[in-house]
């Protein structure tokens, strides 16, 4: 039995996932070089603590002075790895298979991205994907894409200083509160170009999530998933 738990324990570890990089416009920044990524890849399940926006205690992230130009309209990639010294793009190098769930990126406005630590209100969503009609997941699209989360950043926001903050939430586990893993990283970086048409509507971070949500308690097994909710506020668009 001892065997047993230990390998249930190894296969549970590698299965979480870091934002690692971020890539605009073909060029990959490095990891951690724009990112703050912690060095320990779990998750948080706490949806009231303040590291559910960046990520932090208990898995503390490193901070980076790189602000990382983008421009409005365009898109950028968050890569995810299994671990800060993944260098495959091979599903089990990204997140084990069995975390399913949605993933989503949201933008807070900031005057200096790379010392504001992201907690509290001014953040919006800007892209959901849970389950779509044919049965996959957000996370399986990019468990099985080489790591790769494409996010269009909007044209009609402000220009200047942003936090890009990617999540994938596991839901492997979430029947019971806490139980649902949410795996976040902020990137900064400085939006070019934004006409500053729209002012979008924000949430807190803590704050949006509620472990009582629909889409944060649910057991994805049985009955099977129909018409699944993403938590957090709707997504903005111009
Ligand atoms: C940009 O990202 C969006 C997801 O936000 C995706 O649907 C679209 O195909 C991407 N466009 C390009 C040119 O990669
Ligand atoms: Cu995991």
């Amino acid at each position: 039995m001892k065997v047993l738990g230990a390998l249930l324990a190894a296969s549970v570890a590698s299965a979480h996932t870091i934002f690692s990089s971020l890539e605009v416009n073909g060029r990959n920044f490095g990891v951690g070089n724009g990112v703050r990524v912690p060095s320990y890849n779990g998750p948080i399940e706490d949806v009231t603590s303040n590291s559910i926006a960046c990520n932090g205690a208990p898995n503390p992230t490193s901070p980076t002075s790189t602000i990382i130009d983008v421009q409005a309209g365009s898109n950028v990639t968050a890569i995810w790895r299994y671990m800060l010294s993944s260098t495959g793009s091979a599903p089990n190098d990204i997140m084990d298979s069995t975390h399913k769930g949605p993933i989503s990126a949201y933008l807070k406005k900031v005057d200096n991205a790379a010392t504001d630590s992201g907690v509290g209100g001014g953040w919006f969503k800007i892209q959901e994907y849970g389950l779509d009609s044919s049965g996959v997941w957000g996370t399986e699209r990019v468990i099985n894409g080489q790591g790769r989360h494409d996010i269009r950043i909007p044209q009609c926001i402000a220009p200047g200083q942003y936090l890009l903050r990617a999540e994938m939430l596991a839901l492997h586990a979430a029947g019971n509160y806490p139980g649902a893993q949410f795996y976040q990283e902020c990137a900064q970086i400085n939006v070019i170009g934004g006409t500053g048409a729209r002012t979008p509507s924000t949430v807190s971070l803590p704050g949006a999530y509620s472990g009582s949500h629909p889409g944060v308690r649910i057991s994805i097994y049985w009955p099977p998933v129909t018409n699944y909710q993403v938590p957090g506020p709707a997504v903005f668009t111009c």
